[in-house]
């Protein structure tokens, strides 16, 4: 940290905090589902972005791994209480394969949906932020099946329930549709800072 950030730090006029409120610290990530770990070749598997795009599109695997790849480290919080700090995932810009496909200007809402039928939503500008990749690699080793392998989103400024693992398809809408917990009473925007898990 800078002088003056230590600075500003000792005279209580920044916090840090990197805990969210109600938040305590885990020393590696657990691994939190709906229960099923869907296995899906990689020869077999794709990635379909459609609905509101001017090109919708199916990747392969081989075709995905050809689009810029970036590495992220950040701060995972669960919903359920647990933090883990400095994670770092690399992947596919998300910003990049939306650029391909070309959203509506109406297409404001993203459902993302899974391998296993879990869906969450997100608008459709969270998913233009710098740190929202589709991440295969987990701390420098290719995503496991329990944490989403092949290929999960990784969305790091919401909840963790918003990170949809083996994901399949990115639909395009023009409204917002809840997903599998947003339905059942978690918040539809999730942000940690915010405390906002339920409601
Ligand atoms: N496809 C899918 N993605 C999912 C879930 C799920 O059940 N299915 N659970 C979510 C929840 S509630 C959490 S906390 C994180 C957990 O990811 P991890 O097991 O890698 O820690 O995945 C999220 N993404
Ligand atoms: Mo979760």
């Amino acid at each position: 940290m800078s002088e003056i950030g230590k600075w500003l730090q000792q005279l209580g006029l920044v916090s840090d905090e990197r805990l969210p409120p109600g938040q305590h610290q885990v020393s590696s990530l657990p691994v939190l589902d709906i229960g099923v770990h869907p296995v899906i070749e990689l020869a077999e598997w794709r990635l379909a972005i459609q609905g509101l795009v001017n090109h919708p599109r199916q990747f392969t695997w081989d075709e995905l791994q050809t689009l810029p790849q970036v590495a992220i480290t950040a701060d995972i919080h669960c919903v359920t209480h647990w933090s883990c700090l400095d994670v770092t995932w690399s992947g596919i810009a998300v910003k990049s394969l939306l650029e391909l496909v070309q959203p509506q200007p109406e297409g404001r809402f993203v459902s993302l949906v899974s391998y296993d039928n879990y869906t969450t939503n997100l608008p459709l500008a969270a998913l233009l932020d710098d740190d929202v990749l589709l991440a295969h690699s987990l701390n420098g080793q290719p995503l496991s099946v329990e944490h989403g392998g092949p290929l999960r989103m990784v969305v790091p400024k919401r909840y963790f329930w918003k990170s949809a693992k083996w994901i399949k398809t990115i639909e395009i809408h023009a409204e917002d549709r809840p997903g599998f917990w947003e339905a059942r009473g978690y918040h539809n925007d999730a942000f940690p800072w915010e405390e906002q898990r339920f409601g």
